[in-house]
């Protein structure tokens, strides 16, 4: 068995089956939550939540066909292509975001990839300006290629976001302009620049039980694990191709959270979008099983996200702290 980290506790694994991943997802629900608390309380024993707050820095008109997405410009959406933000109105968000508690600011653009010129320059200007308030910086452009990454990483970037966002086999069925492999040449990358991967996936666009599993497969294969690992629920948005799927039901978030935890013991594993449609007691499961980051603030990209009370709230109720600035 090929363990890249060897170290008291839970071995972190590289090598798990798609059989075995599938059998401790479809346990009884509350043996998954068992073993995943059981993980969870070993590895990740600091009872704190991440608070990362997410701004839209260029927002729509993205000529990429993401069948989820509202940015898209293939579908009419609620959301209208707008100028890319300036750097000192995103310093001005991220100092709010500090101001409200939250300790990584991410930043994300509608684009397909990144180009080298003017509105590359700017997001590395952000991203110097974000670092100089104290905060984690985090950016979401689209397919980034080596020198990008490394002048990112000189800027400070401490994190790449780019989600394998479900199976190899049914990634086709959701974006035909770009392929899995492409994501995963763009994670290399931001690996070989020495910044963290931040990758993860949606659930709720028609994949099934096994497609699931299978993401979880491949994100666990990569060495070493992402540092941080989003699992969203569907927002379905209208004009998309998916918005009149049917709403997850909670335990299935719950499943792939505790599943996510068991397989990638030491990475942060966020509750990411679909929090304002799941109720505090289904919020609070899957902080019980694993989750321990949330995207905070009321807004996640173009959609809405719970008030920050309410999240102040929940994090409270449960007895846990938002985790300090490092
Ligand atoms: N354009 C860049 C890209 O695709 O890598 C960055 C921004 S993109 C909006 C970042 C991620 O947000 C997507 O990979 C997807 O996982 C997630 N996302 C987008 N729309 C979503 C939706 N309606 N529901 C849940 N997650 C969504
Ligand atoms: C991630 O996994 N989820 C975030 C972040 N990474 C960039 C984005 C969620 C977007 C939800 C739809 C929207 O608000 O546009
Ligand atoms: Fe564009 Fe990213 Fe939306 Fe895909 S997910 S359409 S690449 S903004």
């Amino acid at each position: 068995m090929a363990q890249a980290t060897q170290a008291p506790g839970t071995p972190v694994r590289h090598d798990w089956q798609q059989a075995e991943v599938r059998a401790i997802h479809d346990l009884p629900l509350f043996e998954l939550m068992d073993r995943a608390r059981a993980v969870h309380l070993s590895e990740q024993p600091e009872s704190e939540v991440q608070l990362c707050t997410l701004l839209s820095v260029k927002t729509g008109g993205c000529p990429e066909n993401c069948a989820y997405c509202p940015q898209s410009s293939h579908y009419e959406t609620p959301v209208k292509g707008e100028a890319m933000l300036q750097v000192d109105e995103v310093l001005a968000a991220a100092e709010r975001a500090k101001a409200a508690g939250s300790t990584r600011f991410c930043m994300g653009a509608a684009w397909r990839s990144v180009k080298d010129g003017p509105a590359f320059d700017r997001v590395v200007d952000m991203v110097k300006g974000v670092k100089a308030l104290g905060l984690e910086a985090c950016v979401t452009l689209g397919m980034l290629e080596e020198h990008q990454a490394q002048k990112l990483k000189e800027a400070g970037l401490d994190a790449y976001n780019h989600n394998l966002d479900t199976s190899p086999g049914f990634y086709k069925s959701i974006i035909s302009t770009r392929t899995y492999e492409d994501r995963l040449v763009t994670l290399r990358n931001v690996r070989k620049a020495g910044i963290t991967v931040c990758s993860g996936g949606i659930i709720g666009m028609g994949e099934s039980v096994d497609d699931r599993c299978a993401m979880l497969v491949q994100l666990a294969s990569l060495e070493p694990h992402p540092e941080s690992v989003p699992i969203n629920a569907l927002v379905r948005v209208t004009g998309t191709p998916l918005e009149a799927l049917p709403p997850i039901d909670p335990t299935e978030l719950v499943r792939m959270i505790a599943t996510a935890r068991i397989l990638m013991p030491r990475s942060k594993v966020r509750l990411s979008a679909g929090r304002s449609e799941l109720s505090r007691e289904a919020q609070l499961m899957c902080l019980f099983v694993g989750a321990n980051s949330i995207f905070y603030g009321d807004q996640l990209l173009t959609t809405p996200n719970p008030e920050k009370n309410a999240d102040q709230d929940l994090i409270r109720s449960a007895g846990l702290t938002a985790q300090a600035p490092s």
